[in-house]
C-alpha cells in the first residue's frame, strides 16, 4: 500500500480542475445562443475555457505510453464482437476516469431530417484504451435514413439549468457524415475523440496520438486502495450491551430461504407476501424470531451477493410488502431479523462500479472516495487468487468466494460508516436485528496486512487447499464498532453472527462484537450423540459428541466475552449444510477429529430411523437455553437428498456432476401433498431446477396433512417449541447437568431460573435408563416417565 499523501494530492488536483470548468460555465457570455425549441440548444465554450480545459494541461498530465502492440490489438478488435452491426460508436477519452460521470453524449439525426436529440450514457464500466464509449443504434427510427448525425459531448450539470447554455467539450456540435465515415467489416462505425479536441475526431491507434489510459499513470499504483484505520489497535468502542429484547425473551427462531418458502403470486418464486400469509403457521410453531435469507436486491436466487443494500429485490416483492411483513409479524410478537451480507457485494453493486471507475463524490460536504471501499492492488502481472484483474486494467480486486463477489475494505472508515448507515436504514423500518453473514471473513489473513500481535485462526480447506484463515483481532474490533454504533440509536438491535466453525473456542471471541453466534459447534457435535450408539457419558456417545456436562463451560466461555449476557443460537440445520434429517442419518467414518461425513439419502425405508434420531437431535438443539432456530421444513422432516444433475433438473453441461448441490438443501417447502397447492414454489436458476427430491415428493406429508396427525414430526416440533413458548425459564435459565449413573446415552440436565426449574432427559441410546425426575411432566416422548426412560425417549418436566 502506498502512503495516503500521494493519493490526496491527486484528488486535490482533480478538484481544482473541476472548479475551473464550473467558473467558466457561469461567467462566459460569449456563448452562442441557440433557439430553445431546438434540441441542440447548445452552446460552444469560450476559448478561455479551452485554455483551462484539463486536456490543455499537458505538462501536468503527460500522456502515458500505451504499448503499440496493445494498440494494434485494440484496433483489430474493433472489427469483431462485442460490437453490434449498424451501430455508431463514439469513444471519448478523458484525462481522469473520475470525470466520466459528469459528462454524457447528446446525439440526433441532422440530415435529411433534423430530429430531436437523445441522451446517451457511457456503456463500458471503465475506460479502455480509447476511453469510454456510447453506441448509437442506426436502426433506431430516429436515425433511419440519416445521412448525417450530430453529436455533442456535454457536461450533464449544464443541461436543463434554466437560463444557462449547455457546456460541451471543446466547443460544439460534431457532424458525422455517414456516407463518408469509415465503416468497418462488421458494419460498425467508430469515432474517437480526445478530451479538449472532440470537435475533430477521429484518430486511429497507429497514430502517435495515443489516448491516455486513466488507469495507467506514470506512478502506476496511484489507484491502489488506501486505508485509514489501524484495525489491529484496540477498539475505542465499548462492549455494547446485549439486546434486552432478545436476551431471556427470544426462544425459538425460524430461518426461511425466501425463494423456496411460499409463493403468493403464482410465478413459482417464493416471496415476501407468501411469508406474510404464513405468519399464523409460524405462530403455531411458537416462533419468536424470523430470519429471512437476504431480500435485498441481488444477482442470485439465494441472495448472498447484494447489488443494492437499500432495495428489496423485486422478485420478492416491494418495500411496502416488507414493511407490511414487519408490521404483521409484530402483531404476532414475531421479530424480523434481516440477513446482512457485509463481507462482499455483487460486482454490479453501485459501490463497486464507482470503485472500479475510481469515482469520488461529495456527500454532505464530505468527499467519498469509492476506490477505497474495496481492495485494489496494482500489478502488470496477474496476481495470485483471490486477487482478480479488473477488465483490461492492471488493477486487481480481492474476491475470496467468487470473482463476482468483491470484498469490502473495512480498513477504510468511510466503508464502515456506509455499512452502519445501511443497518440503521433497516432498523428504522422496524427490523429487529441482523444475521451477519461470514463474520470471520471480514478480515481474512491474506486480505490485509497484519501485525505480529494479531490473533489469526488457521483455516485451510482440506479439499481445495484454499486458505480461509481469518484475522480474529481485526474482525472483533470491527464488530465492536459496528455493534456499538448501531446500538447508540437502537439498543434493542440484535446481532447474530455466522461463524462457520465447529470449535467453540474459535467462535468465542466474536461474542465481543455481537449478541449471539450461530451454534455450528452444536450442529456438528449433538449429531454425534444420535449417530454413535457406543460408549460415552451423559449422552456423549462419542468423543465428538456433546454431553450436558460440557455445556456450562461452553456458555461460560461465551458469557465471559459478553458480560455474562451471551445468547447461544442453536439451529437444526441451515441453507449451507445438510438438512437435519440427512444430518442425523449421516454415514460416518473415522474417529476423533478425523470423522468424515458421507451423505446418506433419505428414503421410505430409512425414514423412520432418521425421524426418530431427528427428534432426539431437535430436542437437544432447541431445548438449550437461548435461541434455537428451525430451518424451514426441518419441522416436517424434509429431506435434502443431493441429486446428481440430470437433464430434467440441470443444464446439459452439468449433467453427472453435483454442481450447485446446495439447492437440494433449499427445496420447496412442502405445504401440502396437493401438487396444485398455490403456495408451493417451483423455480429454476441458470437452468437448475429447485425441486423436491424423490422422498419429499413421494413420501413426505406436507404441513396440511401433518397438522392433522398428532404423531407427526410437525406436531412433535410444536410440542418442543411450546415448552419455550409457555415456560420462559427454558430460554433464560442456566443449565446444570444432572448426573446419572448406569446409562451413558442419556443427556440430562436441569435449567434453573431463580426458584423455577425444568428438567430435560434425552435418551440417545436403545437401552432403558432409570431416572428420578422431579416436577410436573410437560412432555413425554416414546413412553418416558419420571422414573423410567426407555430407549430413544424424551422427558421434560418443570417446577411450574
Ligand atoms: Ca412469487
Ligand atoms: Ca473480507
Amino acid at each position: 500500500m502506498k502512503p495516503k499523501r500521494k493519493f490526496l494530492s491527486i484528488l486535490f488536483t482533480l478538484g481544482l480542475l473541476l472548479s475551473s470548468c464550473g467558473g467558466n460555465r457561469t461567467s462566459d457570455d460569449s456563448q452562442k445562443v441557440i433557439d430553445d425549441s431546438e434540441h441542440q440548444s447548445i452552446t460552444t465554450e469560450s476559448s478561455s475555457h479551452k485554455e483551462e480545459n484539463p486536456s490543455s494541461q499537458g505538462d501536468e498530465n503527460p500522456p502515458s505510453v500505451v504499448d503499440e502492440d496493445e494498440a494494434a490489438r485494440y484496433e483489430a478488435g474493433l472489427n469483431s464482437a462485442p460490437w453490434k452491426d449498424n451501430h455508431l460508436y463514439i469513444h471519448f477519452n478523458m484525462r481522469n476516469a473520475n470525470d466520466y460521470s459528469k459528462w454524457h453524449v447528446w446525439a440526433w439525426q441532422k440530415y435529411p431530417a433534423d430530429n430531436d436529440g437523445k441522451k446517451y450514457d457511457w456503456e463500458n464500466e471503465i475506460p479502455d484504451l480509447a476511453g469510454k464509449y456510447i453506441s448509437i443504434d442506426l436502426n433506431d427510427p430516429a436515425y433511419v435514413g440519416a445521412e448525417r448525425i450530430g453529436f455533442l459531448i456535454v457536461l450533464t450539470s449544464s443541461v436543463g439549468v434554466s437560463g444557462r447554455h449547455w457546456t460541451s467539450d471543446s466547443g460544439g456540435d460534431v457532424m458525422v457524415n455517414l456516407n463518408e465515415a469509415p465503416t468497418r467489416p462488421n458494419g460498425t462505425i467508430h469515432l474517437f475523440a480526445n478530451q479538449g479536441s472532440s470537435l475533430t475526431p477521429s484518430f486511429t491507434f497507429s497514430d502517435k496520438e495515443l489516448p491516455h489510459n486513466p488507469f495507467e499513470d506514470p506512478d502506476n499504483d496511484t489507484l491502489e486502495s488506501v486505508n485509514n484505520i489501524d484495525s489491529s489497535a484496540p477498539s475505542k468502542y465499548p462492549l455494547a450491551p446485549t439486546s434486552p429484547a432478545f436476551k431471556d425473551e427470544a426462544g425459538i427462531g425460524y430461518q426461511i430461504q425466501v425463494s423456496s418458502f411460499a409463493d403468493s403470486d403464482g410465478n413459482g418464486f417464493g416471496d415476501i407476501r407468501g411469508i406474510t400469509a404464513k405468519l399464523d403457521y409460524l405462530k403455531s410453531l411458537n416462533v419468536d424470531v424470523l430470519w429471512l435469507t437476504p431480500v435485498q436486491l441481488s444477482g442470485s436466487y439465494h441472495g448472498y451477493d447484494t447489488i443494492d443494500y437499500l432495495k428489496i429485490d423485486p422478485r420478492y416483492g416491494t418495500m411496502e410488502d416488507y414493511e407490511n411483513l414487519i408490521a404483521e409479524a409484530s402483531t404476532r410478537d414475531i421479530k424480523i431479523v434481516m440477513d446482512l451480507v457485509l463481507n462482499h457485494t455483487d460486482l454490479n453493486h453501485d459501490w463497486f462500479k464507482k470503485s472500479a471507475s475510481a469515482t469520488t463524490e461529495v456527500v454532505d460536504g464530505k468527499t467519498i472516495n469509492y476506490r477505497n471501499y474495496y481492495h485494489w492492488r496494482y500489478s502488470k502481472a496477474d496476481l495470485p487468487e483471490p486477487w482478480y484483474r479488473y477488465a483490461t486494467t492492471n488493477y486487481h480486486y480481492y474476491a475470496k468466494f467468487a470473482t463476482s463477489m468483491p470484498e469490502l475494505n473495512y480498513d477504510n472508515q468511510e466503508t464502515r460508516d456506509a455499512i452502519v448507515d445501511v443497518a440503521k436504514f433497516w432498523l428504522a423500518k422496524g427490523v429487529a436485528g441482523f444475521r451477519i453473514d461470514a463474520v470471520k471473513h471480514i478480515y481474512m489473513k491474506d486480505e490485509s496486512t497484519y501485525k505480529p500481535t494479531d490473533i489469526l485462526t488457521e483455516d485451510i480447506d482440506p479439499k481445495t487447499n484454499v486458505d480461509y484463515s481469518s484475522n480474529v483481532t481485526k474482525n472483533v474490533h470491527f464488530f465492536r464498532e459496528f455493534n456499538a454504533r448501531i446500538k447508540e440509536d437502537y439498543p434493542n438491535a440484535f446481532l447474530v453472527g455466522e461463524n462457520f466453525d465447529g470449535w467453540d473456542e474459535r467462535i468465542k471471541p466474536y461474542y465481543q462484537g455481537m449478541d449471539s453466534q450461530l451454534d455450528f459447534a452444536g450442529y456438528y457435535h449433538f449429531v454425534n450423540n444420535t449417530i454413535y450408539p457406543a460408549a460415552g457419558n451423559q449422552g456423549e456417545t462419542n468423543a465428538q459428541g456433546m454431553s450436558a456436562t460440557k455445556l456450562p463451560a461452553k456458555y461460560d466461555m461465551y458469557n465471559s466475552e459478553r458480560g455474562g449476557r451471551a445468547i447461544n443460537s442453536a439451529f437444526t440445520s441451515n441453507h449451507d449444510v445438510e438438512r437435519m434429517l440427512n444430518h442425523v442419518q449421516n454415514n460416518r467414518t473415522g474417529a476423533g477429529a478425523f470423522i468424515e461425513e458421507h451423505h446418506t439419502h433419505i428414503s421410505a425405508s430409512n425414514a423412520a430411523s432418521a425421524n426418530l434420531k431427528a427428534r432426539l437431535y431437535a430436542a437437544a438443539t432447541l431445548l438449550q437455553p437461548g435461541l434455537g432456530f428451525i430451518y424451514y421444513g426441518d419441522e416436517l422432516g424434509m429431506s435434502g437428498n443431493i441429486v446428481t444433475n440430470t437433464a430434467s433438473n440441470a443444464p446439459s453441461e452439468a449433467i453427472g456432476t453435483d454442481f450447485h448441490k446446495d439447492r437440494w438443501y433449499r427445496q420447496p417447502m412442502k405445504w401440502s401433498s396437493d401438487p396444485n397447492d398455490a403456495s408451493i414454489t417451483r423455480y429454476s436458476f441458470q437452468g437448475y431446477e429447485v425441486m423436491w427430491d424423490e422422498y419429499n415428493a413421494q413420501t413426505l406429508q406436507g404441513v396440511k396433512e401433518q397438522s392433522l396427525d398428532s404423531g407427526s414430526m410437525l406436531e412433535y416440533f410444536k410440542a418442543i417449541t411450546s415448552l419455550k413458548g409457555n415456560y420462559p425459564l427454558f430460554t433464560r435459565g442456566n443449565l446444570v447437568p444432572i448426573s446419572l449413573s448406569g446409562n451413558n446415552h442419556v443427556m440430562s440436565y436441569k435449567i434453573v431460573d431463580g426458584s423455577k426449574y425444568g428438567e430435560v432427559y434425552i435418551n440417545f441410546g436403545a437401552g432403558h435408563a432409570a431416572i428420578n425426575a422431579s416436577g410436573n411432566t410437560l412432555l413425554s416422548f416414546n413412553g418416558a416417565s419420571k422414573t423410567s426412560l426407555p430407549g430413544h425417549s424424551i422427558l421434560v418436566t418443570s417446577s411450574e
